[in-house]
């Protein structure tokens, strides 16, 4: 007979969206478990498996306490058999062979390694391991041909492989704030990412730039990648133009998901603590700078609340807001708009709380978006 005190019962309801997921996870190993099956099979251009370990994952990092029994997953969203095996040989071994022999494998390691190069996605990384290339040592010697953002990203590799602190975060918030007012008075900042959704540390630092004035922020991208490069703060950018048009790109024409603002993906060269505030010529021997990754997006005032959404995060929090909104209540959700297919028009929203209601779901700060 089942005591039942003894046993804790979760329910989670089925969409990430719908749920309230801090940073507290109280299910790490878990859910490392299930995350590196996930980036193993995302490496390997299998995003369904992906998606999957993803979601379940997510099911157990809103849990409000650690899962001590298989019995206690009973009901609950989003585990599949897959899954479930691994929690079950976690709870019962400590470990999962299969994670253990994906983390050990040769090709995970290889795969992790290259795409630690900025600008090197999983397709590249394959095709240079099947032509031997397993590490740096080998890409150097290979003769491979590199595009400017991999050369960048290579050169810099250490430093873009270690995290990036909050402290670091708040120190170009600064920067990026003072180029853009200085370009454009009135123009306003905000840091998006996981930084927003109270994160200590990321792999970048992202940011979302709008005036209050519909049409000022046109042509503000190329004015503050001047400004910054000509301070010395740029090590590599890469700027792409605004290419949405409502009429063009509407919901009759939907695209990929890569939304489409205008956008600079960078690397900062940001001065060290104890060196910031005097300006940088020449670095020393000892460098007294590090490289960070640093990504600008500019949104006008009338699609910034969907911006911000968009590129708040988390990953797996955005793609269930969007499969909320498409399965659920027959919209589809961009970072630019929302479309009701039902009524055959935009849905205006000036904040994050109207789009949430207009999808029908509880407002979910950013906070309790780690999905
Ligand atoms: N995003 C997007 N489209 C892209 C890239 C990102 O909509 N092409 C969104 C989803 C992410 C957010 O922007 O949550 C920021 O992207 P990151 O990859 O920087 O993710 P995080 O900031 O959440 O993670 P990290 O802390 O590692 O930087
Ligand atoms: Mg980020």
């Amino acid at each position: 007979q089942i005591n039942e005190a003894e046993v804790v019962l979760f329910s989670v309801p089925s969409y990430a969206c719908q749920r309230r997921t801090t940073l507290d996870n109280h299910n790490v190993t878990l859910t490392d478990a299930l995350s590196l099956l996930a980036e193993n099979a995302e490496l390997s251009d299998e995003d369904g498996r992906g998606v999957a370990f993803r979601r379940a994952a997510a099911v157990l990092k809103a849990l409000p306490a650690p899962v001590t029994a298989m019995s206690q997953l009973t009901g609950l969203p989003c585990l599949g058999d897959h899954s479930l095996r691994v929690i079950k040989d976690i709870l019962e071994n400590e470990a999962s062979d299969e994670v253990e022999s994906t983390k050990q494998s040769d090709r995970f390691k290889a795969l992790k390694v290259l795409t630690g190069i900025f600008g090197v996605g999983s397709k590249t990384a394959d095709r240079w391991i099947r032509d031997g290339i397993h590490n740096l040592h080998q890409l150097q010697e290979s003769g491979a041909t590199l595009n400017r953002a991999q050369q960048a990203g290579l050169e810099h590799y250490d430093d873009l492989n270690q995290q990036v602190t909050k402290a670091e975060a708040d120190a170009i918030t600064e920067i990026v704030q003072e180029a853009v007012v200085s370009v454009l008075p009135g123009a306003q900042v905000v840091l998006t990412g996981g930084f927003r959704r109270g994160k200590q540390t990321g792999h970048d630092v992202d940011f979302l730039i709008t005036h209050p004035e519909e049409g000022r922020e046109v042509g503000l991208m190329p004015k503050v990648v001047f400004w910054l490069e000509s301070q010395g703060f740029l090590l590599y950018q890469k700027t792409t133009r605004n290419s949405y048009l409502e009429v063009k790109d509407g919901p009759g024409r939907p695209s990929s998901n890569m939304d489409r603002f205008e956008r600079c993906l960078s690397i900062f060269k940001l001065a060290k603590k104890e060196e910031r505030g005097i300006k940088l010529t020449n670095p020393p021997a000892h460098r007294r700078w590090r490289a960070v990754r640093v990504d600008l997006v500019v949104s006008p005032i009338s699609q910034f609340a969907f911006a911000l959404l968009g590129w708040t995060g988390s990953k797996l929090f955005e793609r269930e807001l969007r499969r909320w909104a498409g399965h659920e209540k027959a919209m589809s959700l961009s970072s630019h708009a929302l479309y009701d297919n039902k009524q055959s028009r935009y849905l205006r929203a000036a904040s994050e709380e109207e789009i949430f209601a207009h999808l029908g779901l509880e407002y979910i700060p950013p906070s309790e978006r780690n999905a």
